[in-house]
């Protein structure tokens, strides 16, 4: 059931550096994805059209990342049923909180699945989504559960690497 993709929107080509984290994990997975800029603010038309339209083409979840007073995941969410994750980016001289407030404080009945700020939201934005697809495909489940294990492998070696490094140091 890979058949559905991921859209992913920015409000701006300057949101592109955190964005690329998202595009590098659904990569990795192999998730159909597809890109596009869209402004909340400077392309109202152009943001609500998609999002009305999104289904139809086939798209199973929107992330949008967007800063500053950043309302491009709260827009498509009032204009799909799609679900919709959000990246705060900190792209403003308040450092992405901003965006992170402005994207999290949805009204009642609107939901945004609102990420941390910055890449780590971004890779956790295709990662929220990949599970969302995972639910009725067990290869991406496989997938995501050896995505786990290899970050717990990473955590041992890392682990062990700390104490190799302190216990050298101690002996010298
Ligand atoms: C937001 O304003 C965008 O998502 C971007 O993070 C920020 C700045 O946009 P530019 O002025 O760089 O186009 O709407």
């Amino acid at each position: 059931m890979r058949e559905r993709k991921v859209a992913i929107v920015m409000g701006s080509d300057s949101d592109l550096e955190v964005i690329s984290e998202t595009v590098k994990v659904l990569e990795e997975f192999h998730v159909q994805w597809e890109i596009m800029v869209s402004s909340a603010h400077r392309s109202p038309q152009r943001t609500t059209l998609f999002a009305r339209e999104a289904e139809k083409k086939g798209v199973g979840v929107i992330i949008a990342g967007a800063g500053g007073a950043a309302h491009l995941a709260g827009i498509l969410a009032a204009e799909t049923i799609l679900p919709v994750i959000g990246i705060p980016v900190a792209s403003s001289p308040l450092n992405g909180l901003d965006a992170l407030l402005s994207t999290v404080q949805m009204p009642s009945g609107i939901p945004v699945a609102t990420m941390a700020i910055g890449k780590a939201g971004a890779r956790n934005a295709a990662l929220m989504a990949i599970q969302i697809f995972a639910m009725n495909d067990d290869a991406l489940t496989a997938q995501l559960r050896e995505y786990r294990a290899e970050m717990a492998r990473s955590v041992e070696t890392k682990d062990r690497k700390v104490k190799e490094k302190l216990f050298s140091r101690i002996k010298e």
